[in-house]
């Protein structure tokens, strides 16, 4: 695709768009709202040199990990495999960037429809080094197999690739786990001294990018999930207390948070897969002075992208949801960590506050607080012969017109890991795009997307957003957000659905 345009410029390096942007200032007077609309120039700068990346998981060897790079290689060499359905073809459905598209345009009447990943220049997957850590000793085709995810004949040919890839040793602090975990834990950094810990992290991610020659590198952490921090602002608020504190090697640091601190302090970008305060304030300020991007918390796979597309359907109709009763029951290792409380506990509140901003939007159904606390509850329960093939039923009831009630009964199974894979490869592909964007304000400096990438909501539960930026959870707003950025960085036009060009000529 190619823009033809007096607001677009190409070189060799770069690709500049240049985008008024239209938004509508509100002033309150009394009990009314004065409207102002203001159009503001942005312009948008790509590198479009597309980098040698590589990626480091924490968790490498877990149910995420293994089908994540299982699933790469099967797409790059192509493997072919066979299950009681018949022969498979590798693809990448589940992934935004590579199995989705995105309106450009219309031709005469029709409208036309790119993949994602071609708007503006991605790294491809397949090109992406992977490398990692996990407490498990396991190789990668081993623990492939212990996972249970992928069809026996797929994880038979890739066993010679896999068998080739070991997690390095990770450092573990049991108590922010469930104590369940310890029997996998034979890979284990020695010592208790978190300031070595970080060291040894440090130097892990600088000999793999060296190793590798890599332009850069991505962490991101999809193990277990832990428990929250107890946070305190002596120890995490800033970059110099939570080195400090990471040198006293003070209880309260979690394994997450060493790792954000070495990512960061290796010049690579952050992302949090799990629900726990992983990204205190002292790694955000750490990330700032590095001008890497931090991005979280957990990963939104099925249950939830559903609910905040359902609740964002319920709420834009003008119907009021007054209950959300959650159960899921999964059988994997996660599921195992999770039936511990503390764990439990991470995963209820990003699974819980995703509807929030939602429902609050709407003044009409819900004017007062109390009614915001509607009735929404979330039930995991592990139990061990459903494996990977996670059940999720939901519940929604809704009032509508004259107190009438309706009510959803959802029922949602698959393979948790066969959704979380392709998710996860597009927040490292998108990561690393929006690293080679910068933007001007009224033809102010050139500078980079603000450290935490808020961008990314879409792909997660609970999304971390720069302070005074309010989150979005609705789906479709996080989608058009997403597909918005892209498209007026390539300087193609923001699609309002009016449609008055095939309506009108
Ligand atoms: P898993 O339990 O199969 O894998 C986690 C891996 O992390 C294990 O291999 C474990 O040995 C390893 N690990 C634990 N502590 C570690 C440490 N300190 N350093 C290095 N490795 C460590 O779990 P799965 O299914 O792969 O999920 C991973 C994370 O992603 C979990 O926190 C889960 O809640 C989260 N998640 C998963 C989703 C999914 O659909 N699978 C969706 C949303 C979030
Ligand atoms: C229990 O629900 C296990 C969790 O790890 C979830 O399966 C995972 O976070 C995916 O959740 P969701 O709601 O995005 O499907």
């Amino acid at each position: 695709m190619k823009v033809q345009s007096t607001t677009t410029q190409q070189d060799d390096h770069f690709l500049i768009s240049d985008y008024d942007y239209k938004s509508t200032n509100i002033e309150k007077n009394g009990d009314k709202y004065i409207a102002k609309p203001q159009i503001t120039n942005f312009k948008f700068k790509t590198d479009t040199r597309i980098p040698k990346l590589g990626v480091m998981l924490v968790g490498w060897g877990g149910n995420n990990g293994t089908t994540l790079t299982g699933g790469i290689l099967a797409n790059k060499f192509n493997i072919t495999w066979n299950s009681r359905r018949g022969t498979h073809q590798p693809n990448f459905y589940g992934s935004l960037t590579q199995s989705s598209v995105i309106k450009i345009g219309t031709c005469n009447t029709e409208e036309v429809f790119v993949p994602f990943k071609d708007v503006l220049p991605m790294v491809n997957p397949c090109d992406i080094v992977f490398g990692g850590w996990d407490i498990s000793s396991l190789n990668l085709a081993d623990a492939m197999s212990r996972a249970q995810v992928v069809d026996y004949d797929l994880q038979q040919k890739l066993r010679p690739y896999l068998e080739k890839l070991v997690p390095l040793p990770s450092i573990y602090y049991p108590d922010f786990i469930a104590a369940n975990q310890g029997d996998r834990a034979d890979n284990v950094i020695p010592g208790n001294n978190k300031l070595e810990h970080l060291n040894i992290i440090r130097k892990n991610i600088a000999d793999f990018k060296q190793q590798n020659n890599l332009d850069k590198v991505i962490l991101l952490w999809t193990a277990n999930t832990e428990r929250f921090c107890v946070e305190d602002p002596n120890v995490h608020g800033t970059a110099e207390k939570l080195m400090k504190s990471i040198e006293s090697s003070h209880p309260e640091i979690s394994a997450s948070t060493i790792f954000a601190c070495a990512a960061c302090l290796e010049g690579c970008s952050f992302i949090n897969g799990s629900p726990q305060n992983t990204i205190v304030p002292g790694v955000i300020e750490l990330a700032e002075k590095a001008g890497v991007f931090v991005a979280g918390d957990d990963f939104k796979t099925g249950q939830t992208k559903f609910k905040t597309c359902l609740v964002e359907y319920l709420v834009g109709a003008g119907i009021k949801p007054k209950a959300i009763i959650s159960y899921n029951h999964l059988g994997n290792n996660d599921g195992k960590n999770l039936s511990q409380e503390s764990c439990f506990k991470s995963k209820e509140r990003s699974k819980k506050t995703c509807v929030d901003d939602i429902l609050e939007s709407n003044k009409v159904l819900y004017p007062t607080e109390e009614e915001l606390n509607i009735d929404h509850t979330i039930v995991i329960k592990y139990c061990p012969e459903t494996g990977d093939s996670k059940k999720a039923m939901d519940e929604y009831i809704a009032e509508i017109f004259l107190g009438g009630r309706q009510t959803f009964a959802v029922y949602n199974v698959c393979e948790d890991s066969l959704l979380a894979a392709p998710l996860i490869m597009d927040l490292l592909l998108l990561c690393e795009l929006f690293e080679r964007i910068q933007f001007s304000k009224d033809s102010t400096e050139f500078q980079r997307f603000d450290t935490v990438l808020s961008w990314l909501s879409y792909l997660m539960k609970a999304p971390k957003s720069e302070s005074g930026i309010t989150t979005i959870n609705a789906l479709s707003r996080q989608r058009a957000m997403l597909e918005n950025l892209v498209k007026v960085c390539a300087g193609l036009t923001v699609d309002d659905n009016l449609r008055l060009e095939v309506r009108y000529g």
